[in-house]
């Protein structure tokens, strides 16, 4: 008979610091499965109760990025503080009934989210306040992701695949893939796709056409405000945006709402982006997951030296994905301009690296 259950695994109190084994008899009778179901998988999400994560983890359960025939089990991370936003997360996915959900689990310890987990978010971590700058934010949340990279080390399955939303996203995978050496690199990533659906939404808008008639638009670099969201090879429906658009709008405002867009939300809104983030989140791993059909996407990863980006700096490139393994499109053209914006980028992120260097281990 299906049986699901919904744990909270919490570490404190009364047990403090002290380990919650996953009850992996108990947890397997979560994965009873119906025959035309694939075997379920383990999705670790971090910072489950906050804003991105409540939109996220509808997401995931619904089959948004796994497809409609991918059981998950839901591995969820809070700091002690959010256990209890959290519990009442779990019990509204409870109430939700989603028919691919096979089992939840919320804990405070990483080492019990991450275990098995074949993918993770890593969302979780402190937002930027207005008194912080950006050097602030790394130091602050350098160190969560130096914890979640050994847990990943110590646990995870060897082929996870992981996403790093929480800011500063691209330095944040560096630390975390610095901590798990014996994961390979290139299963670290960085979110710079809502940077790219930003992109996307702003041709649209401007050529009055829906968002699916666009293709191939594209950010290097960092997800901060030096990014660099590329239209050169962008077409709506087969015509080039080069064409249709001039160039002083595609240098000029147009990059400049695109960079500036998280600011802008968060003066209209009140609070940063979540839904569209949780969105961008799905259609990362979606596309990593299941490919990408041919098109182009933004993914920060690891570099390995391509267009002359420092070997290993979190970067995001041009990339398709097949099979669930992301390749960079390595032989785009470079014009002055992108070389000019993919070097500020290097500029940026090697003075992050710097400031974290004490946290990618030896
Ligand atoms: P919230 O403050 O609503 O939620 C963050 C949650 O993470 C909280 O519930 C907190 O308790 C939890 N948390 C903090 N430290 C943790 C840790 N060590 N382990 C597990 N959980 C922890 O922020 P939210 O709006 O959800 O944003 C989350 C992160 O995404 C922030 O760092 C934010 O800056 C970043 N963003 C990244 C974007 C991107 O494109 N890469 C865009 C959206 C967003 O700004």
């Amino acid at each position: 008979m299906f049986c699901r259950k919904v744990l909270i695994l919490q570490s404190l109190p009364p047990a403090r610091g002290e380990i919650v084994p996953p009850d992996s008899t108990k947890y397997n009778d979560v994965d009873v499965r119906k025959k035309s179901m694939n075997k379920s998988i383990r999705v670790a999400v971090t910072g489950a109760a906050g804003n991105i994560g409540y939109a996220l983890l509808w997401r995931i359960a619904s089959g948004d990025c796994f497809g409609a025939a991918q059981p998950v089990n839901l591995q969820l991370l809070e700091i002690p503080p959010g256990m209890q936003r959290l519990e009442g997360v779990m019990m509204e996915l409870n109430d939700s009934a989603f028919p691919l959900v096979h089992g939840i689990i919320g804990t405070d310890d990483p080492n019990i989210a991450f275990q098995d987990a074949d993918v993770i978010f890593l969302v979780g971590s402190r937002p930027r306040t207005k008194d912080m700058d950006r050097s602030d934010l790394v130091a602050a949340n350098g160190p969560i992701f130096v914890g979640q990279g050994k847990a990943i080390e110590s646990v995870a399955s060897r082929s996870v695949k992981v996403i790093t939303v929480g800011n500063p996203c691209n330095t944040n995978a560096l630390i975390a893939c610095a901590n798990a050496p014996s994961i390979p690199s290139r299963q670290f990533t960085a979110m710079t796709r809502l940077d790219q659906n930003r992109a996307v939404g702003q041709i649209a808008e401007h050529a009055g056409v829906p968002a699916s008639d666009i293709r191939d638009v594209f950010i290097w670099g960092n997800h901060a405000n030096t990014m660099y969201p590329d239209p050169r090879f962008a077409t709506i429906e087969d015509v080039p945006v080069t064409d249709l658009f001039d160039i002083e709008w595609l240098q000029g405002q147009f990059i400049e709402t695109v960079s500036a867009r998280g600011k802008a939300i968060i003066v209209a809104r009140g609070a940063s982006s979540a839904a569209s983030a949780a969105s961008a989140a799905i259609d990362h791993m979606r596309d990593w997951w299941q490919g990408t059909n041919g098109r182009i996407v933004s993914m920060a990863i690891p570099s390995e030296g391509w267009y002359g980006v420092p070997k290993g700096l979190v970067f995001s490139f041009p990339c398709r994905c097949e099979n669930g393994d992301i390749v960079v499109v390595e032989d785009l053209p470079i014009d002055a301009f992108a070389q000019s914006k993919i070097d500020e980028n290097i500029a940026v992120l090697l003075e992050e690296r710097d400031a974290v260097s004490e946290l990618l281990g030896s």
